[in-house]
């Protein structure tokens, strides 16, 4: 057991290192913030490097801060949505022209249409993005959507513009990141 007067020469030595300690630690605190920052931008500059590599090699094309690439298969809608997930993306889905035309190169480069991550609205004759969230921005084709309903998925044709689809037709997957 220990001694009361053993039990307060602790109880003091701890009390006097604990302030010590705290003071070590919060002053070596911007080193070790600094270290961080320092592995972070490296780790940012490795990524850049990466992906000029990628883009260098037309694997990927970009738009803003999105990524689109393509594995170069075939697959229906369904199949794309569980491809582009298992790669750690999600369907291609343009929301400006830039990314239709990020998309685009690989409809042109394989010459097949491929879906995008746009179906149908429960409110009649509208389309909306997977989320929910209604469209900002078309590039239908003339007189599409035309499939009142019937066809619940979305193409884009090679010319860049879009179309109402059944989501049952092997097209090109393609992803974004
Ligand atoms: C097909 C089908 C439709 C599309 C029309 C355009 C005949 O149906 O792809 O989705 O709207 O062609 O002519
Ligand atoms: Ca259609």
């Amino acid at each position: 057991m220990l001694s009361p007067q053993l039990f307060h020469k602790i109880l003091g030595a701890v009390f006097f290192l604990l302030p010590c300690c705290l003071v070590l630690l919060i002053g070596f605190l911007p080193l070790v913030d600094d270290e961080m920052e320092e592995v972070i931008r490296q780790i940012e500059h490795q990524i850049s490097k990466l992906e000029g590599v990628l883009r260098l090699e037309n694997m990927v094309t970009a738009s803003g801060g999105k990524i689109f690439a393509t594995n170069g298969e075939k697959a229906d809608f369904h199949t794309t949505l569980k491809k582009c997930e298992e790669a750690g993306g999600s369907v291609a889905t343009p929301r400006n022209p830039g990314e239709n035309f990020a998309i685009l190169y690989f409809v042109k480069k394989f010459n097949s249409y491929a879906y995008l991550g746009i179906k149908k609205s429960p409110i009649p004759s509208k389309f909306q993005f997977l989320d929910g969230i209604q469209l900002s921005y078309t590039n239908w084709h003339s007189n599409e959507p035309s499939g009142k309903g019937e066809e619940e998925c979305v193409e884009m044709y090679t010319d860049g513009t879009w179309n109402d689809k059944r989501c049952n037709q092997n097209r090109l997957i393609v992803c974004q990141f």
